[in-house]
């Protein structure tokens, strides 16, 4: 009864925040993400009869408030499989854990693989997105590779809340850098955050409203490769989360002055030419997402911004992979 899988980490392009129902994860916006080669989750799990409780090593380190989370993850895994036994967890980043950079979808979609196999399920890719929803809602797009579009659905249970692939990384092999601009975890989590904005934003109700036009924009400049389509969209939806954060009651603010800096450098990029856009996520580091011909050019004006402390390059990667 033992397993490991590797998911990688996603970034969306069209942004997730906010729930319609908190207890069964369901977002109350679709999303659109790519999936990213060059940082993944790797989890072993193993279930035993022998141990009292669930544990987990997360690089290295025993971590109370995750496996938390862990546990109510696999409770719904035991219960389908009719399990009682407690597992051993062993996961390890092979980038910043818990700093904006996506670990906990690339954490529970890899959770969620290891753990099925482990335990003898066999799930389809659709079902496997819903499990890792329940774990992290920006997980069930990890389980695709590409371009991946999350869905809300419509039933009250969840069960069509899944995410499902667009476009293959092969397709439209775009790269992006990722600008570092700090290394520790953020101050306030997404799930925190987007409780936040729902209950206090004023801006919230028109987030939701506006939301699928921003996937329609996004979805079409992705089928016809539209790059300045897809980055004119990407970055409007970008700057409405982080305007919902900053209008939340207490504000949270993700970006420090290195972010910023950052954006700067994008849009002087782009007025020089250059085929580039960002993004940034609940945490201060700044995704550049570029053409391949562009990744040189656009790594080395990042890296020169003063407060940037590493810069990641990857291209577009696969989704799920077991054993
Ligand atoms: C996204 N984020 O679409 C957005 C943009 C962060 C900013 O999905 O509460 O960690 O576990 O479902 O998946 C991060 O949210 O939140 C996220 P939960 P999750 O990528």
């Amino acid at each position: 009864m033992q397993a490991r899988a590797r998911a990688r980490a996603n970034i969306a392009l069209v942004k997730y925040w906010g729930k319609s129902d908190a207890a069964l994860n369901i977002p109350a916006v679709g999303s659109i993400s790519i999936t990213l080669d060059g940082l993944w989750s790797d989890t072993e799990i193993e279930f035993d009869s022998k141990l009292t409780h669930d544990s987990l090593l997360l690089d290295g380190k025993e971590d109370a408030t995750q496996l938390r989370r862990v546990t109510t993850c696999l409770d719904l895994l035991r219960r389908e499989a009719d399990v009682e036994m407690p597992a051993r967890v062993v996961s390890h980043n092979n980038f910043p854990t818990g700093a904006g950079l996506a670990s906990s979808a690339s954490g529970f979609a890899a959770l969620v693989g290891a753990a099925t196999a482990a335990l003898g399920l066999e799930r389809s890719p659709t079902e496997l997105s819903i499990l890792a929803r329940r774990g992290s809602g920006s997980a069930a797009r990890s389980v695709f590779g590409g371009f991946v579009e999350m869905h809300v659905g419509e039933a009250s249970d969840g069960n069509d809340s899944y995410a499902t692939p667009l476009l293959a990384a092969d397709d439209w092999p775009l790269h992006v850098v990722i600008a570092v601009t700090e290394t520790g975890a953020k101050a306030t989590s997404s799930t925190k955050g987007m409780q936040s904005s729902e209950a206090t934003s004023p801006f919230y109700r028109a987030w939701v409203e506006s939301s699928p036009a921003d996937l329609d924009a996004a979805r079409s400049a992705i089928v016809s490769h539209d790059f300045d389509k897809l980055g004119e969209v990407a970055e409007h939806s970008c700057m409405k989360l982080h305007a919902l954060a900053m209008t939340s009651r207490p504000p949270i603010l993700y970006w420090n002055p290195a972010t910023l800096a950052c954006i700067d450098a994008v849009r002087a990029l782009r007025r020089s030419g250059v085929p580039v856009f960002f993004t940034i996520d609940a945490g201060p580091q700044l995704k550049a997402v570029c053409l391949p011909e562009a990744t040189d050019r656009v790594a080395a004006e990042l890296h020169d911004v003063s407060g940037v402390v590493d810069v990641l390059v990857t291209g577009l990667g696969p989704g799920l992979e077991m054993g």
